[in-house]
């Protein structure tokens, strides 16, 4: 091979990838059925909230129809999620718990 057609650059290159991975936050959703203090145990006992907090946070939810519980890695969001949802299903209560992407601007 002549020297100008060396190419140094390797085919593939290791992925090494410095950006920060996405953020979830999950949510809780009004109904009309679950008890209220039900929901303030949740946010209490899986978010570790303060009672008060929890208080502010089930009356948002109840409110505005739904509520913000935290912030976390994609792991840890749907491990919440799912540990909220079957809780509340145990417990025979509609209550849902959802996660989104985190958006800055929200
Ligand atoms: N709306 C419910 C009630 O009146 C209370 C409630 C709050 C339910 C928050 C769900 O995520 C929820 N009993």
């Amino acid at each position: 091979m002549k020297r100008e057609e060396f190419d140094p650059k390797p085919a593939f290159q290791a992925q090494t990838s410095t950006k920060t991975p996405r953020k979830y936050q999950v949510i809780l959703l009004n109904d009309d059925y679950t008890p209220m203090d039900f929901v303030v145990e949740i946010l209490m006992n899986f978010f570790n909230m303060s009672g008060e907090s929890s208080t502010q946070v089930m009356w948002q939810i109840h409110t505005k129809g739904r509520g913000k519980c935290g912030t976390y890695s994609k792991d840890v969001a749907e491990t919440k999620v799912h540990l909220v949802n079957d809780y509340a299903r145990n417990h025979e209560h509609p209550l849902m718990c959802i996660m989104e992407p985190y958006q800055n601007d929200s």
